[in-house]
């Protein structure tokens, strides 16, 4: 069933959560209160909301390093996030994960990945167990497309489509890998074209386009749940911010960046809203709303302890 104009709204709000966590983040970093560093999806919110909305809450999702967004859609609290992110003992992983490490099990979210490609094989292990349990569960794994250069991504491309694995991968294309043009370093750019070769059922969208996202991705649980095998999305975007803080974006235009900023997906989403009946006051009041989720998160996040001395190696694997 496609998003009603209701549930659209919600979507926006969504959306702006997810931007309005990295904003503040930024500044959370740039006031030092922040250690390393994060890597923003500032400009990819919908495929984060799309397809994590059209999942249930006990599928799994696995994301990468850019993962906020993909664990908020998900259902991952905003505060729990916000104190991760701030080091604080009630973050989702004891503060003891940061920014690459969120994961909270009891939304289906089996975690973000600091490797690349890494998230790929762990939802395919997750689809095999449901698989195997006769469980009617699926999982969905994010990644970018410098993942599919990477030797697991193609075993795992060709046991998924062997083993019918309720399986579905989401490449978010956003033609960049790190600082690099994606196709000086790949063959195959356009993955979807892969994917097909190895057996997949395989999509390639625009993933700015929220309600085309969660169409597609619905469409592939329903198949992937009744045995149908594994589908393949190849979700085109673009992120707006560097590749992580501190990148001096050398590699491209401001030009190209303003150009890409025209088709952003909150914006092309407010603009759906306004067409079907909302008024500018409906988008101010739905923006307030997410600024009092972030609000609440960071003071959350703020007043919390930081993790005791005495826990620093509880949960900690070497
Ligand atoms: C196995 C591995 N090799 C190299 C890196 C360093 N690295 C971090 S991000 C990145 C590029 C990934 O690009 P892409 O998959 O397109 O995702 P995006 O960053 O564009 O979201 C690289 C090479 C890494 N984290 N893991």
């Amino acid at each position: 069933m496609p998003l009603t104009p209701e549930h659209l709204q919600d979507a926006y709000r969504q959306m702006l959560v997810i931007r309005k966590f990295e904003e503040t983040i930024r500044n959370l970093y740039q006031q030092g209160k922040i250690r390393g560093s994060f890597h923003p999806c500032v400009g990819q919110e919908a495929t984060a909301v799309g397809g994590c909305w059209a999942l249930r809450k006990d599928d799994y999702v696995t994301c990468t390093y850019r993962g906020h967004g993909h664990a908020i859609a998900k259902g991952l609290s905003v505060r729990a996030a916000m104190a991760e992110m701030l080091g604080k003992a009630t973050g989702c992983s004891k503060g003891k994960g940061g920014s690459m490490h969120f994961t909270d099990l009891s939304v289906g979210l089996l975690g973000a990945n600091a490797i690349v490609a890494a998230g790929i094989p762990h939802a395919a292990g997750a689809a095999l167990a449901a698989q195997l349990q006769k469980k009617d569960q699926v999982a969905l794994a994010y990644f970018g497309e410098g993942a599919v250069n990477q030797g697991v991504y193609l075993e795992t491309l060709n046991l998924a489509v062997i083993w019918k694995l309720p399986l579905i991968l989401v490449c978010e294309n956003n033609l960049y890998s790190e600082m690099t043009l994606s196709h000086e370093t790949t063959s195959v750019v356009e993955t979807h074209k892969l994917a097909s070769a190895f057996g997949f059922e395989s999509h390639q969208i625009d993933g700015n386009e929220v309600e085309l996202m969660y169409d597609t991705v619905e469409r592939a649980a329903a198949k992937a749940r009744s045995g149908g095998g594994p589908i393949y999305v190849e979700a085109m975007t673009y992120r707006l911010w560097g590749h992580m803080m501190g990148d001096p974006e050398t590699y491209r235009t401001k030009e190209e960046v303003a150009k890409a900023r025209e088709n952003e997906p909150i914006l092309r989403l407010g603009r759906r809203l306004l067409e079907l009946g909302c008024e500018d006051s409906d988008l101010s009041r739905l923006d307030s709303e997410a600024d009092a989720i972030i609000v609440d998160a960071l003071q959350f996040a703020e007043a919390s302890p930081v993790p005791e001395q005495a826990d620093a190696f509880t949960d900690v694997f070497i």
